[in-house]
């Protein structure tokens, strides 16, 4: 049983760290300042109370989890982001591989007859793979499969797709979203701080840029997630900066399901000198997040990059969705050095890591519309 609100405000010897929890219990909204200080004081039993404490009062003992593939179009990349393991830039491009459209439409027409509802697709940014070559694999997976909802490209990938068609990036979204694209996901956010982001993704779409392609896609009524990588050569005040930034939009658009905290790894890329964040460490962001991000309805750990059972420890520091069944092309975390390196579980796996942490596994689709309560189910 979590520890009751009014212990913690009650035991709290720090005034700066006890008025935070009084906001945290009376549902308002903290400041960058308290934000910081959390970072700075709080320890871990600290904010996970607090962040216990919300994802109670949002979600009570849920934890969402969907059931997805990833296709991933291509690993070549012209951009080069120095803590990527994963990108053969354009010069080298023979080491990389490139999907045609057939290829992916074969791996779709792999998941025929099984109850998977969403694909993602994320890759490299490569030159020749341009808005009509996805237009045309957006409408041949819809015409195929047209109850998959399709979540695809970054803001990264869509900047330089709208930027190469000369199109405004409310044509370019428009003209994808006719086309069958569905949500965006949340990659490509990195640390928005332009400190931090000339240092580490120097060369594409910056924080405005990345900020307003998802208020297009809000505007168009699509869903998105956000992303922060973190725990590489950004500060405290960064982490706060960037959840900010996310923060304000969220107040406009409220377009933004879920928010996922991605953990540095430092295997194989040019930052392969800088230390990994510790286990503590990734807890605390996670508590912080939740407490952070008010009005985000959802904080997801994705399993794949934290490791099994780093996942069911962060269903305790705020985290209500462990993300999906990902079969084994996801690429992009095992070559930086994640901790799965074949990323596949069943749902029955699944369902039972969120049980055995006393969690009640719901599965959803992208929008968090309930799927299937499997609490009560022991024949998969
Ligand atoms: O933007 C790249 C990250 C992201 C490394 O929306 C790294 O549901 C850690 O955005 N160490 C792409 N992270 C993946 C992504 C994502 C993943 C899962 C779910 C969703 C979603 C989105 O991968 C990149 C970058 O931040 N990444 N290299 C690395 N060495
Ligand atoms: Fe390219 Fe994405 Fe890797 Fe950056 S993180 S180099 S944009 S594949």
């Amino acid at each position: 049983m979590s520890i009751s609100i009014d212990v913690l405000i009650e035991s709290t010897k720090d005034i700066d760290l006890k008025s935070i929890a009084q906001k945290v219990k009376d549902n308002k909204r903290i400041t960058d300042e308290e934000g910081l200080t959390l970072f700075e004081k709080g320890e871990l039993p600290f904010v996970g109370a607090l962040a216990n404490f919300i994802r109670e009062r949002l979600h009570g003992n849920t934890t969402y989890f969907n059931r997805n593939f990833h296709i991933e179009p291509t690993n070549v990349c012209v951009f080069s982001c120095k803590f990527c393991s994963y990108s053969k830039l354009y010069a080298n491009k023979e080491d990389g591989w490139e999907l045609s459209i057939d290829q992916m439409l074969n791996i779709v027409k792999s998941y025929d007859g099984k109850p998977i509802t969403e694909v993602h697709i994320v890759g490299g940014v490569h030159p020749k793979m341009n808005m009509a070559y996805f237009i045309e694999l957006m409408q041949k997976i819809k015409a195929h499969r047209p109850s998959l909802h399709v979540k695809a490209f970054t803001a990264v990938e869509l900047e330089y797709m709208f930027r190469k068609a000369k199109l405004t990036i409310e044509e370019g979204m428009k003209q994808l979203h006719d086309a069958g694209l569905d949500s965006l996901p949340g990659g490509g956010a990195e640390i928005f701080h332009p400190a931090i982001r000339e240092q580490i993704a120097a060369d594409k779409v910056d924080a405005t840029g990345w900020l307003r392609i998802h208020e297009v896609a809000h505007e168009l009524g699509m869903h998105s997630n956000a992303t922060m990588l973190y725990g590489h050569i950004e500060k405290y005040e960064h982490r706060i900066d960037h959840m900010r930034r996310l923060r304000e939009l969220q107040d406009k658009t409220k377009g933004f399901n879920t928010f996922i905290p991605l953990k540095f790894r430092n295997q194989d890329n040019d930052m392969s000198n800088v230390a990994e964040s510790t286990i503590t460490e990734d807890m605390r962001l996670y508590a912080i997040a939740r407490i952070y991000l008010d009005n985000f309805p959802h904080l997801k750990a994705y399993w794949p990059m934290l490791g099994r059972q780093n996942a069911q420890l962060s269903l305790s520091f705020g985290v209500n969705d462990i993300d999906g069944t990902i079969d084994d092309s996801t690429k992009i975390y095992s070559m930086a050095g994640s901790e799965e390196q074949s990323p596949k579980m069943s749902t029955e796996e699944l369902v039972q890591l969120i049980k055995q942490v006393k969690r009640k596994p719901i599965e959803r689709d992208t929008l968090y519309n309930v799927v299937k309560d499997y609490s009560e189910v022991v024949e998969f």
